[in-house]
């Protein structure tokens, strides 16, 4: 067997001023942080490994406070080469830190950019909560961000979200979309689960794989407030199950979440689907499932030479 050097690892780095919320989106996405849950800022850098399709990742958490900060740019070969993926956050709700995280920013991004060519740019501006996301002051905020670190990444393809841990379904997106997004596969996954939910009255239905990244979605944005109040109350509590490729359902605060369990080709992934408990409308029928599971198992067959 081939040695696994550390250039065989697939790096991710989470980069931002401190307080942006970094740790809060690496724990949100590997399911173990509840919102509230006091945190304490990251001593220098906080590694957590897990696997991709078989493959080891790493996520590098850096931690944003000034000591850190200049360690990691005086010492940049040690801390920000082979970087595949960078998640830089910046905290919306702090418009006065604005200027020192472009400066950040910018310092991190001329190393990596300049060593790691190859590299993957993802901005998220966080702490975009729910509630305050239609204010006008922030939609400002989110144009004149996106233009300023437009201006940083010349000539470079860089994607924006707008993130929260008020809404854990966009910060999975946010963060599988740019290691996974570009996979065919996702995009077969998506048009199925867009067909799928239309037939049959469902709200939001996604893949996880590997339990931790999003392989293909889809997601209906009316009555947005209350279904994320009651999704991220259910997957809070039901979200780590073992796998037994059972189909289990539960009624919860005015919808039915479905979570199904699966394995093909060595990878186990979980269908979550949720929808509306309205009186005129059809649940999704088990058949309708087990179908929706062969298609699933179909595409993993059909495209898992490409997911190697
Ligand atoms: N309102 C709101 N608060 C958030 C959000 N994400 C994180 N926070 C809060 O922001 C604070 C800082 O979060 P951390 O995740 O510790 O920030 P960090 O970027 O890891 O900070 P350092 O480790 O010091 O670099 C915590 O009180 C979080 O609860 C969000 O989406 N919305
Ligand atoms: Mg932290």
């Amino acid at each position: 067997m081939a040695e696994t050097t550390e250039n065989d690892i697939m790096k991710i780095a989470i980069i931002g001023l401190a307080n942006a919320g970094k740790t809060s989106i690496v724990k949100n996405v590997q399911k173990t942080y509840h919102i509230g849950q006091p945190l304490s800022p990251t001593k220098s850098v906080q590694r957590s490994v897990f696997k991709i399709f078989g493959d080891n990742a790493i996520i590098w958490d850096y931690g944003g406070q000034e000591e850190y900060r200049n360690s990691y740019l005086n010492k940049p070969g040690r801390f920000l080469s082979d970087i595949r993926y960078l998640f830089f956050v910046i905290d919306i709700q702090d418009p006065d830190g604005f200027d020192q995280s472009l400066t950040y920013f910018s310092d991190v991004y001329d190393f990596i950019h300049e060593h790691t060519p190859q590299l993957i740019v993802s901005i998220m501006l966080h702490k975009i909560d729910p509630l305050i996301a239609k204010n006008p002051e922030i939609k400002e905020r989110v144009k004149s961000l996106k233009r300023k670190f437009g201006a940083i990444l010349v000539n470079r393809e860089v994607g924006y979200y707008e993130t929260s841990v008020y809404d854990a379904l966009s910060l999975l997106t946010s963060i599988s979309i740019p290691i996974l997004g570009d996979l065919p596969i996702y995009n077969k996954i998506s048009v199925l689960f867009a067909n799928y939910a239309i037939k049959n009255s469902v709200d939001y239905m996604n893949l996880t794989v590997d339990n931790l990244l999003e392989l293909g979605k889809f997601r209906i944005y009316r009555k947005d407030q209350e279904f994320l109040e009651a999704s991220m109350e259910f997957y809070k509590e039901f979200g780590n199950l073992e796998i037994d490729s059972k189909i289990r359902s539960y009624n919860f605060e005015g919808y039915r979440f479905i979570i199904v369990q699966g394995k093909v080709e060595g990878y186990e992934y979980i269908l979550n689907v949720a929808h509306p408990l309205a009186v005129d409308m059809e649940m999704p029928t088990e058949e309708s499932l087990n179908q929706i599971l062969k298609e699933i198992n179909k595409l993993f067959i059909e495209y898992h030479p490409l997911l190697e």
